[in-house]
């Protein structure tokens, strides 16, 4: 039999440079299915519980090798379930391609059984390039413009497959004539770099400041000797957004972490206190935590001229790699003899260390989550690739994890939304088989999606080089984060019925499905759980009993906050005691003389 289409789509997926496919089947994509199978020496199948999953690790896939990330998912309710991680990956500028079945062209537009208006549905979040196909001709160019607008754009593509069309004979190359189209595979990353005249203007601005801060992304990540060697010029603070949380060694003197809701006060007092403002491939959103308005002159460097100049009011904005950039930069900056802004943050964030190492082991009931965080630093390995969770423990994970250009890191930055802490985890482990893979969870999380997922890395670890792949969840038994929100910012107090959710164990789970795992109740538990978990064969859950009052609190409470916080516990917060102690005990350690 001559070789069907949706044999060819694969083989053309190939070509393009794809390797593996997350997804889950159904009848719109039969022919996928068939194809698949036979095309398996070219193309791994990765079978997951739910179509999002597929989509978050197509999106940890990008994140965590820069290709493409694959995913693949039926007609109808199969295409549906996977919006929300592909959102997660078009918000977060990955490059993903969705390719997702359709019913047969002949019933379309009859209401037909799952008939959905896939091209509308997936426009959204697919706007560059989603394309239905009608004609197996297409399939050279679809494939080839898909996979290279994802890359070029820095975002999601979608191509829906309707499944007959996929079961007819192949046509790899379409006739010479009127109206064909002739696609080629490939991309290659450009060297994109400012002018001369622009490079020189930008060096004014930064050589005439006198307090120099810079605000690194993840479009700086590979460019931390670059980074490093202009701020050591310009006697810089740097700030990292949370995903270019390993653009810059956390233990350099002048790394003031992570910046904003989940930052740290170097970073505030780093930006409130600047003269000038560098900005070098971040979107970080939250004007408030970036200096006020005609306070400080700003260049901002960025690969996307779109997100220029958005954030802050900039002098100067340039399109640019943030690498490439930054090393024709640096001959045109001098080195700037007055180190004592640079020193008043260096004191400042040795301040900082201090005080997260007495945070974290403030007594609580039972657990401090920040003490798990605090110990992971003693045992994670230099290449570890690390997956947080929306949640309490972005916050833990902003703060108190110190990460280093070695590592990856990533969480859903821009959507924020929960879930993708296990599946990204997974698709590093196939990523990267010869990783250990830690993805720090909430509970909420891990009933929302991460039990389930876990049951995809029990079905494949005996795949990977080095099977550690370790889940910390932080079981609060609450929706902690947004109980914290509502106190500070609606001064609400915490709702029971939607915030307290039940109690699970999660490593007896784990071990119920062939995976490893330990629940601590007490902190001198700690360290052992850690050293258990990095010594596994399988993959190890660590069941962390923590307190729900211990405060995620901004690097600084504003005043309606703290109004807001205290009408809150004038209500009826079933906690109120607790949370009051333990606000308490967080704040005041700032204040504590020599601190
Ligand atoms: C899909 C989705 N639903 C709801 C939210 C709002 N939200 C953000 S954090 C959070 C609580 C998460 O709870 P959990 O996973 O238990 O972590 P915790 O904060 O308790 O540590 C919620 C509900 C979201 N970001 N994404
Ligand atoms: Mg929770």
């Amino acid at each position: 039999m001559a070789q069907r289409t949706a044999d060819f789509l694969l083989e053309r997926l190939h070509e393009n440079g794809v390797r593996r496919i997350y997804g889950y089947p159904g009848d719109g994509i039969n022919a996928i299915v068939g194809a698949l199978d036979r095309q398996r020496d070219k193309i791994e199948f990765v079978q997951v519980r739910h179509e999002e999953m597929a989509a978050f690790m197509a999106c940890g896939h990008a994140k965590w090798t820069g290709e493409v990330g694959v995913c693949v998912a039926t007609s109808g309710p199969g295409a549906i379930h996977l919006l929300n991680g592909l959102y997660d990956a078009k918000l977060d500028h990955k490059p993903v391609l969705a390719i997702v079945g359709q019913q047969s062209r002949m019933a379309l537009g009859g209401n037909y059984q799952q008939e959905v208006d896939l091209p509308v549905l997936f426009k959204d979040v697919a706007p560059e390039f989603c394309q239905m196909a009608y004609d197996p001709s297409q399939i050279r160019h679809l494939v080839d413009r898909a996979h290279r607008i994802a890359l070029d754009q820095r975002t999601v593509t979608c191509l829906i497959i309707p499944n007959d069309l996929a079961e007819m004979p192949a046509q790899p190359s379409p006739p010479r004539e009127h109206g064909t189209i002739h696609s080629s595979p490939g991309w290659n990353a450009p060297r994109i770099v400012p002018t001369r005249a622009d490079l020189n203007r930008a060096a004014d601005i930064l050589n005439a400041g006198r307090k120099v801060a810079i605000l690194v992304g993840q479009g700086a990540i590979g460019a931390h000797e670059e980074v490093g060697a202009v701020a050591e010029k310009l006697g810089a603070g740097v700030a990292k957004a949370l995903l270019g949380k390993t653009a810059l060694d956390d233990s350099l003197p002048y790394v003031t972490g992570s910046i904003g809701l989940l930052g740290t006060k170097p970073s505030w007092e780093l930006m409130t206190g600047c003269d000038t403002l560098l900005m070098v491939g971040s979107s970080f959103p939250y004007s408030e935590f970036l200096p006020e308005e005609g306070k400080a002159r700003g260049v901002q460097i960025d690969i996307d001229g779109r997100m220029l100049n958005i954030r802050y009011p900039m002098e100067l904005g340039l399109i640019g790699d943030a690498k490439a950039t930054l090393q024709e930069l640096l001959p045109l900056l001098g080195h700037k003899s007055d180190r004592s802004w640079r020193e008043k943050i260096e004191s400042s964030v040795a301040d900082w260390w201090r005080l997260i190492d007495d945070r974290a082991m403030q007594d609580a009931d039972p657990i401090n989550p920040q003490r798990l965080f605090w110990e992971l630093n003693r045992y994670l390995p230099d290449d570890a690739i690390l997956s947080s969770d929306s949640g309490s423990a972005a916050n833990w994970f902003a703060r108190d994890v110190k990460l280093k250009p070695s590592h990856m890191a990533s969480l859903s930055g821009t959507l924020a939304t929960m879930g993708p802490g296990v599946p990204y985890a997974i698709a590093a482990k196939f990523a990267h088989p010869n990783r250990p893979a830690v993805a720090l969870v909430g509970d909420g999380a891990m009933q929302m999606n991460g039990m389930a997922e876990l049951i995809t890395a029990a079905k494949y670890y005996g795949r990977w080089a080095d099977p550690r792949l370790i889940v910390l969840v932080l079981n609060n038994r609450d929706l902690n984060q947004v109980t914290w929100e509502q106190r500070a910012m609606s001064g609400d107090p915490k709702n029971p019925l939607t915030q307290t959710i039940p109690d699970v164990h999660y490593a007896d789970f784990a071990k119920l499905i062939g995976l490893d795992g330990v629940r601590i109740e007490t902190p001198d538990r700690i360290d052992a759980a850690w050293d258990e978990a990095f010594s596994a064969d399988r993959p190890f859950v660590i069941d962390a009993v923590v307190d729900p009052e211990v405060p995620p609190l901004p690097p600084h409470i504003t005043l309606e906050q703290a109004r807001a916080l205290t009408s809150a516990l004038r209500g009826h917060d079933p906690n109120a005691r607790a949370v009051v102690t333990e606000s308490f005990k967080q704040k005041v350690l700032e204040f504590l003389p020599g601190r």
